[in-house]
């Protein structure tokens, strides 16, 4: 991918945990990687297909200035997010965040916190089988829509499915969604169960009905395995109710353990009932 590189903006700014930090303030040099297809813009030599690094400095500069924090950690993020809500040509960032002057009592040249975070593709599966199951669905991606850490939301059709696993219940209707986010795997999944939430889901009876569920198939190529959180989803690969709407929107998406695209893994399955 392109870069834009502005290095060592300087910005005095009250960062820091010392009070003499807050009370004074400091030299701060701050590096930012622009991370965004330049092509555009270098082939018709116009501006507005790229970003231009003079807004990007300036805004930057002000994010330094604006809110204050203790750790050069939270000044990274924060101006990482900002400028990647405030910029959506950049697909990803590197901030660097320098001290020169750190007081630590010690001869030192900087330290400094280097971060990369960007937009990461995500796949969802969507289901409902109680009450209002359209109207369930609809207002789970209203949400995601609305949700400014969210964009590029699309969802597959929404298909009538027998239920898996447990089923004496009721059919489901399942869809499956695309869309980009700047959230952390385990505040995404955190902000799923707020949205579950919203659509009063009550987890009584495991795998039985639902009003609403939403679960991370993928996230990026990412692997994770914690206590809380599985991706890839341990049983995308088994279900057609996952498979039959993702393979809509994403036939090419590749599954990182199996290395094989969503296309190869629906027809395994022969688009069967599971
Ligand atoms: N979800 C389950 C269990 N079984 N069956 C269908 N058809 N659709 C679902 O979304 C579904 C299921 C657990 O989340
Ligand atoms: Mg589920
Ligand atoms: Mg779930």
């Amino acid at each position: 991918m392109d870069q834009i590189r502005i290095e060592n903006l300087e910005v005095y700014a009250h960062h820091g945990v010392l009070k003499e930090e807050n009370t004074l303030g400091q030299k701060f040099l701050v590096s930012l990687i622009l991370f965004t297809d330049t092509a555009k813009a270098g082939r018709s030599d116009n501006l507005s297909f790229s970003v231009d690094y003079a807004d990007v400095a300036h805004f930057a500069e002000r994010q330094m200035k604006e809110k204050e924090y203790k750790l050069i950690e939270s000044a990274a993020e924060n101006l990482a997010e900002q400028i990647l809500l405030q910029f959506p040509l950049i697909d990803m960032i590197s901030v660097e965040i320098r001290k020169p002057w750190a007081p630590i009592l010690l001869p030192l040249d900087h330290v400094s916190v280097k971060i990369q975070r960007g937009w990461t593709r995500v796949y969802l599966s969507v289901g409902s089988n109680m009450g209002d199951k359209e109207e369930n669905i609809e207002k789970a991606v209203q949400a995601l829509r609305e949700d400014r850490r969210i964009r590029k939301v699309t969802e597959s059709t929404r298909i009538q499915t027998k239920p898996y696993g447990y089923t004496e219940q009721d059919d489901f209707l399942n869809s499956a969604v695309a869309l980009e986010t700047i959230y952390q795997p385990e505040e995404l999944l955190m902000r799923l169960h707020q949205i579950e939430e919203q659509g009063h889901r009550e987890r009584e009876i495991h795998w039985g009905p639902r009003t609403i569920d939403l679960d991370i198939l993928l996230y990026g190529d990412a692997l994770i395995q914690t206590e809380k959180l599985v991706i890839p989803h341990r049983e995308m690969h088994l279900r057609d109710f996952v498979l039959r709407p993702l393979v809509q929107i994403a036939p090419w998406a590749v599954h990182p353990v199996f290395h094989k695209t969503i296309y190869e893994l629906y027809q395994e399955k022969g688009g069967q009932d599971s």
